[in-house]
């Protein structure tokens, strides 16, 4: 398998797809897409994905496929990054799940206005905070007594959470007040040899 990753490289849901890329040793080429640009909606782009955001991924025969968790998901079958035990796997679609509806429209999008647009903490819609705090504590709460969140080892459900979880900050959370997601974060980050700054 070769793929084509469309992202944008400050797009934690499109890093996060690059990150199963390189762990699982797939080839693959990145095509810059900036999305502060428009470049998510030009006629061409929205050809190819007409939800009119990245990442996409082409595969070799053309076909394309979009949505992060669902990329990841179809790059791992089949590997130690899903697990074989139907329970596990389920617990690890529910965290998939709970991230997309959860944790990133909160965090990630405090991050996007404060990182992208420039607007100051105080600035933001007060729930993104609250939402996303109580994202982080659910989360803490996971890692008492266990090093990933499902199965003891890490699994799709650890790489979806990580990439805004190691990027709160810059959304104005204190990570420092989530001492065993930011060990787990550290724990991924060298598990997957993630480079990007946080
Ligand atoms: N649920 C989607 C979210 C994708 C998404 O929000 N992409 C953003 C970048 S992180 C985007 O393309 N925004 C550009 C736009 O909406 O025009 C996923 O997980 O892939």
């Amino acid at each position: 398998m070769s793929v084509t990753l469309y992202g944008d490289r400050k797009s934690g849901n499109c890093l996060k797809v690059a990150w199963t890329l390189k762990k699982l040793k797939i080839p693959y080429s990145w095509v810059d897409v900036d999305i502060l640009k428009g470049e998510t909606r030009t006629p061409e782009f929205l050809r190819f994905n007409s939800a009119g955001q990245v990442p996409v991924i082409k595969l070799s025969d053309g076909r394309p496929l979009a949505q992060s968790n669902a990329i990841m998901t179809y790059l791992a079958e089949g590997t130690d990054l899903i697990p074989g035990d139907r329970y596990d796997r389920a617990r690890m679609y529910e965290w998939l799940y709970w991230e997309q509806y959860s944790h990133e429209p909160y965090i990630a999008v405090a991050r996007f206005q404060m990182a992208y647009l420039g607007r100051s903490r105080e600035d933001l819609d007060p729930k993104l905070h609250e939402r996303g705090a109580a994202a982080l504590r659910r989360m803490e709460e996971a890692f008492t007594g266990h090093r990933y969140l499902v199965a003891g080892r890490l699994t799709l459900a650890d790489i979806a959470l990580v990439a805004y979880t190691r990027m709160a900050h810059a959304g104005g959370f204190d990570i420092a007040d989530y001492p065993a997601v930011d060990g787990w974060v550290a724990r991924v980050e060298a598990a997957l040899c993630i480079e990007e700054p946080r």
